[in-house]
């Protein structure tokens, strides 16, 4: 009995073992202390290394930097596609890219984000593939695709801790998945899931992952537009687990300036107000206006709507490069010549917006 009871304990303590998250290194600790405590907004660009409005793959290029001179303090990469240990990500980077900007990014002194637009594990379709609400139920403990979801899990853990820098540092990153579950236009947004099943998915992803890295994520939690804090937390994974709070909510429309910052400012009220409660950093996680058609953008719009509260940084979403998603999708950063390009050089000269050169150390 005895012998069985240690045999017992033991295999308990492998498998707690086995889930237990690593701690924080200490420069992923500094990064959280110092989003929460910097002075002025950093400004963040998806993707912004990798490629831009007619160009890819080139060393030391940026829409940004071609129009200000310098890089954005915050860069985001997306890593849609690791799940299912593809070259290239759904956005056609080379994963090797993308580590190489990651590290790349930290080594300029920039902070780094990451969004994942997994695949439908069920359908077998993309992000956006909404055709069953059975989804989310079937890659948990007793579903049909558990085991296809560990090895989901297992790619990204595995590629979260490939970013090393000589010295061995880990580079710490702010990763940010299932976003914008307040909509349903993913397989994880709202009435493609119940609450619990929401809440249950994010907690077994970070239990996995945070067990399987090097101490070096840091968690975002991000809804769409939402009007009040009862659905901004309605699907709240709890506090032991989300280091950051944040929300996407982008500008859609003409002479829609006046909504757009109400709505963010309203947005914002509620986060702010709920970050400082808990104690963790509010960051605005996504936006932008598709083609920036507003010349002033940057500063009557943009800077309106975040005037007064304290973030760590606003991302602006990528400038895609393939002529047809230009059309499809746009861009959401200047490039030389850009309508609104002037605005954002007084945008990068204002001391409350953080571009590279405007931060402290980051990670110490
Ligand atoms: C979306 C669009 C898509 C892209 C995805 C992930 O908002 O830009 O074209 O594939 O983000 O980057």
């Amino acid at each position: 009995m005895k012998k069985i009871i240690i045999l017992l304990g033991a295999i308990a303590l492998i498998g707690c073992g086995c889930n237990k998250p690593q701690e924080r290194t200490a420069e992923t600790s500094a990064l959280l202390k110092n989003l929460g405590n910097i002075d002025g907004v950093m400004y963040g660009h998806q993707d912004d290394i990798l490629y831009g409005v007619d160009w890819w793959d080139k060393d030391d290029m940026s829409d940004v930097k071609s129009v200000v001179g310098d890089y954005p303090g915050v860069i985001g990469f997306e890593i849609g596609g690791i799940e299912l240990a593809d070259a290239e990500s759904l956005d056609k980077v080379r994963f090797d890219n993308i580590r190489k900007g990651i590290v790349r990014a930290y080594e300029m002194g920039c902070v780094v984000t990451i969004s994942w637009h997994l695949d439908n594990p069920l359908t077998g379709g993309d992000s956006w593939d909404v055709s069953s609400t059975e989804v989310v139920g079937s890659i948990l403990a007793g579903g049909a695709k558990h085991e296809e979801y560990n090895l989901y899990l297992e790619r990204l853990a595995a590629f979260l801790s490939s970013f090393k820098i000589e010295d061995g540092t880990a580079v710490p990153v702010l990763f940010r998945p299932y976003h914008e579950h307040t909509g349903s236009w993913f397989w994880w947004g709202k009435n493609l899931c119940t609450a619990e099943e929401y809440i249950a998915l994010w907690r077994y992803t970070y239990e996995y992952v945070s067990a399987r890295t090097d101490g070096n994520i840091l968690w975002v939690y991000s809804t769409d537009r939402i009007k009040t804090a009862e659905e901004y937390l309605e699907r709240y994974p709890g506090d032991d687990i989300i280091d950051i709070l944040g929300f996407d909510c982008y500008q859609f429309g003409e002479n829609s300036d006046a909504e757009y910052i109400a709505t963010v400012r309203n947005i914002l009220e509620i986060v702010t107000s709920e970050g400082r409660e808990r104690g963790k950093p509010v960051v605005f996680s996504e936006t932008g206006y598709q083609r920036i058609p507003n010349p002033e953008w940057w500063t009557q719009t943009l800077m309106k709507a975040i005037e007064g509260y304290d973030i760590g940084y606003v991302l602006t979403w990528r400038n895609a490069y393939d002529p047809e998603r230009i059309y499809e999708h746009g861009y959401f950063a200047p490039y030389p010549g850009q309508v609104s390009a002037d605005d954002f050089k007084r945008f990068f000269d204002s001391d409350k917006i953080l571009f590279r050169r405007d931060l402290p150390n980051m990670y110490k």
